[in-house]
């Protein structure tokens, strides 16, 4: 691989993460220089750069070595690292740090009127679901035959709309659930966002300048507790 001596952060361009993202690096001492197409940010106070992205395109642009780091929730970090674990490819990133924001969980949600008696409850129906690697893992690892059927979006209206029994989809205060006159039944994984990185250290400049920045972000995450 090339050898670099600026390190690359992709953090999300707008949504939930791209806030707590952009407020986490300026307190650990960070800044730049806005570009106009705002997709690239030269770090002023130290080499290194910022890349805004869609969150689900951070893992990927660091398996590829596009980007060094990046900021995205531990949902899509490990939705792709079990993706590639299925498809046989090696490990292209991994989650360094916590970072504390973007707190979710991954879940299943039945219709509230269903009796729960459990895993099993979910045999031969169709559970829809952005997230079909960790639904699959789960579904295996309880031994539930059921169907999983993929959405990009909008899951939650999906037993509306006789697509689905149940979903499988990120929670947070429960409201969307609520609604939608579903109820949360097990929990698949709990998430937040972490800074990720590549699988295996930096070989040039890159890895001093990732050390310096984890020592300034564990110094920050210390005093927010
Ligand atoms: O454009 P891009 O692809 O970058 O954005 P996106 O639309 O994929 O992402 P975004 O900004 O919605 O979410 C980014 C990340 O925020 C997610 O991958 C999670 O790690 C984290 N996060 C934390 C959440 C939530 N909380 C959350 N509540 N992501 C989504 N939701 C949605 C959920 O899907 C459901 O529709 O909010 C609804 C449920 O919220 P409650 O509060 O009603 O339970
Ligand atoms: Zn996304």
């Amino acid at each position: 691989m090339k050898s670099r001596d600026r390190l690359r952060i992709a953090i999300q361009k707008s949504g939930r993460l791209a806030d707590p993202a952009r407020e986490l690096l300026a307190r650990a001492g960070l800044s730049f220089r806005e570009s106009r197409d705002r997709l690239f940010c030269y770090g002023e106070s130290l080499p290194i750069d910022l890349l805004l992205v869609r969150d689900d395109d951070i893992p990927g642009l660091i398996a590829e070595g596009v980007c060094d780091l990046g900021v995205v929730g531990l949902n899509v970090l490990e939705e792709q690292a079990e993706e590639r674990r299925t498809q046989g490819l090696g490990e292209g990133f991994t989650a360094l740090r916590e970072l504390g924001s973007g707190r979710c969980r991954l879940s299943i949600a039945a219709p509230r009127e269903w009796n729960w008696e459990g895993p099993q409850s979910l045999a031969g129906t169709r559970i829809a679901t952005s997230y079909p690697q960790l639904l699959g893992r789960w579904l295996r690892e309880h031994d539930v035959d059921a169907e999983v059927v993929v959405l990009a979006g909008s899951v939650e209206i999906a037993p509306r709309l006789g697509k689905a029994e149940a979903i499988c989809d990120l929670v947070s205060t429960g409201g969307t659930l609520a609604a939608n006159q579903l109820r949360e039944v097990a929990v698949i994984i709990e998430s937040q966002a972490v800074l990720a990185g590549p699988a295996t250290p930096f070989a040039d400049e890159r890895a001093e300048l990732a050390s310096m920045l984890l020592r300034r972000l564990d110094g920050v995450l210390r005093v927010r507790g």
